[in-house]
């Protein structure tokens, strides 16, 4: 498999979907048209879209199938990033290479570009095909789930609470759980629905996501420290600066790759019972291991 290729194709797709999916920049009122479309093709890696795709490729689902549900994603991952790097919350200047949507728009219109591509994820996620196990409803709320107060919001909200103070390893794996992996789990769970996932297919699956979310923001954790602001796109050693619990911090730098290769390896033994057939999902997990932005 040439992974740069199938990375790349994979993120043409997205762009291109995304791209039809979003009101166009001269929609009126254009103002919030353009900066929802400023931080959403700022240059993401779109990795939770292309794991979505992913899923469901792994069981030989149509990915034109699971393209509503990818994008749906990545606008509440975009959502997050906008309204994460406001000055209430991580108060960031710098995401995905370029100023931050309040730098260039004013904290008003960067609240409601976070807003209105929340909103519209439902919207897109509403135009997937529905499979033979899975309705609407239920993917929806999936979804709902993802980005809600017991998911995406409970970490940011735990991790805000951490600022500053000393927490235990089992808190910080609560943040991460919450504010990392659920979206990623979700983005994996999503694409499995679109292929009309068994129940024993989309529990392995599950697992795998859980897994993978984690590993990545251990990475996440440690790239913070061993990158430049340049590699990254983003503000580098924001952790440190903010007090942030992390796992280098925590552990040490040593013991959080450790912990990186051990949750990887436990991604990849989930994907066992799906043979050959998992090679992208496992490709994936590598490269997000060896990742440097
Ligand atoms: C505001 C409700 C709310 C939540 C914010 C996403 C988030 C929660 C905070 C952003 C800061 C952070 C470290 C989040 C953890 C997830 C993460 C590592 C996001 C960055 O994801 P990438 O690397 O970013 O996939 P790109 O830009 O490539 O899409």
């Amino acid at each position: 498999m040439d992974f740069s290729h199938y990375w790349s194709a994979r993120q043409k797709k997205v762009e291109v979907a995304l791209n039809r999916f979003l009101p166009s920049a001269g929609t009126r009122p254009k103002t919030i048209h353009q900066a929802m479309r400023y931080s959403l093709f700022a240059g993401g890696k779109r990795l939770r879209p292309i794991i979505c795709l992913a899923s469901a490729e792994v069981l030989h689902g149509k990915i034109e199938r699971a393209l509503p549900l990818a994008c749906a994603v990545e606008c509440i991952h975009t959502y997050s990033l906008i309204h994460d790097d406001l000055p209430c919350m991580d108060n960031d200047d710098f995401r995905r290479g370029k100023p931050t949507s309040h730098k260039v728009y004013g904290e008003g219109i960067a609240v409601l570009a976070g807003d209105a591509l929340l909103t519209i994820a439902f919207d897109i996620a509403a135009q997937c095909p529905a499979p033979a196990r899975y309705s609407h409803a239920v993917m929806i709320r999936e979804l709902a789930h993802a980005a809600g107060s017991q998911a995406l919001v409970a970490g940011q909200v735990a991790d805000l609470e951490g600022e500053g103070k000393k927490i235990t390893p089992g808190e910080l794996r609560y943040i991460h759980e919450n504010k990392t992996a659920a979206l990623i789990a979700s983005s994996i769970r999503l694409g499995a629905m679109s292929a009309n996932a068994t129940p024993k297919e989309l529990e392995r699956l599950t697992d795998f996501g859980q897994s993978l979310g984690l590993a990545f923001q251990v990475i996440d954790d440690i790239l913070d420290v061993t990158q430049t602001t340049e590699k990254l796109g983003k503000s580098a050693g924001k952790d440190i600066t903010a007090q942030k619990a992390t796992y280098p911090a925590l552990l040490g730098l040593d013991k959080a790759r450790l912990e990186a290769d051990r949750l990887t390896a436990r991604a990849r033994t989930a994907l066992k019972p799906f043979g050959k057939d998992a090679a992208p999902l496992e490709a994936i997990a590598d490269f997000l291991l060896k990742r440097e932005n």
